[in-house]
């Protein structure tokens, strides 16, 4: 990676992965492209530009002037909003993905997509879910990202494309809030729990789910794309994971440092059915032989800095 482009820059994992990136590669080798100009402002510290990235022609010719070698394609209407208006989820996370790989495969660059413990669903083994196994997914996010998976195995085995993959567990992260997802109470939790002491969680107790604090997320989108590829065996994609916990775990591991917090439960329907369809903990063996997965965030270590940099934030007045 010598030239990269992020498009969907200004997101969860786009707004950290542009700083974390430009460290490594150097500011002016990473591009921020994403469609609200306000989110491109607070990563113009480096390279950016506006960019629908259903709009082809224009994608393609931020690809040219910049010449770009590696571009990772963040953009995704998450599982909860993508019920709502599921053509316009097929959309926009098919549309992204079809742009990123034909504009790779006409310009030599390499493609990372992110995947999801979305892409599994009720049929999937639930503890320990295998890297090959049924996938099935009742979501149109999850539909999206099995198709996303396939059709990008498809342009590397076809065209040559150099597309690789992770399944990402739910992110938990303090820069930018995600938006529209299941998994997203693991991160309020920790925002309510320093502002208000309280919480109410919207997937109900027992839901266990794999999440992954966002320094391990950044560090294996570089790890898989740096990764030698004749040691790849697998490459769209790869079951991550650190950690697996219901609402209950999260909520007593706060208490260890607020012990005054409390935790109630409404529950949001659509929400639960989407968490019960999906993994409780998937084995992310292939990962740690293929390319040397090996987060470093536990429960534990995850919750004191959370709270360490969500409190900051709340005392400048941030939220
Ligand atoms: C979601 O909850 O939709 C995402 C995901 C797990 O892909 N965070």
């Amino acid at each position: 990676m010598k030239k990269i482009l992020i498009v969907g820059a200004g997101g969860q994992i786009g707004s950290e992965l542009v700083p974390y990136l430009r460290g490594i590669y150097g500011v002016n080798n990473v591009v921020a492209a994403d469609l609200d100009e306000a989110k491109l402002q607070a990563l113009s510290d480096g390279p950016v530009a506006k960019l629908n990235a259903l709009d082809g022609e224009r994608f393609a010719e931020i690809v040219k002037t910049h010449k770009i070698d590696t571009i990772f394609n963040m953009v995704a209407l998450l599982s909860a909003t993508g019920e709502k208006d599921p053509m316009l989820a097929w959309k926009i996370n098919m549309g992204a993905l079809e742009n990123s790989l034909n504009i790779a495969k006409d310009n030599g660059c390499a493609v990372f997509t992110p995947s999801s413990i979305g892409a599994f669903g009720p049929n999937t083994p639930h503890d320990n879910t295998p890297q090959d196994t049924i996938m099935q997914p009742t979501t149109i996010y999850g539909v999206c990202k099995v198709a996303g998976e396939m059709l990008s195995d498809y342009y590397h085995t076809r065209f040559g494309v150099d597309t690789r993959s992770v399944r990402f567990p739910g992110i938990i992260s303090n820069v930018t809030l995600p938006g529209g997802g299941t998994t997203d109470y693991a991160v309020e939790i920790y925002y309510d729990a320093i502002k208000y002491n309280k919480y109410t969680c919207n997937l109900g107790a027992g839901t266990f789910l794999d999440m992954l604090y966002m320094p391990d997320a950044l560090d294996s989108c570089v790890q898989l794309m740096e990764a030698d590829p004749t040691k790849l065996k697998h490459r769209n994609s790869f079951n991550i994971a650190a950690m697996s916990f219901d609402p209950e775990i999260i909520a007593a591991e706060i208490k260890k440092h607020i012990p005054t917090f409390t935790m109630d439960y409404n529950v949001d329907a659509v929400k639960q059915a989407i968490a019960n369809s999906w993994p409780n903990s998937m084995d992310d063996s292939c990962a740690r032989a293929e390319w040397g997965w090996n987060p470093k965030y536990d429960l534990n270590k995850m919750t004191i800095d959370m709270l360490d940099k969500v409190r900051v934030k709340f005392d400048k007045g941030m939220y």
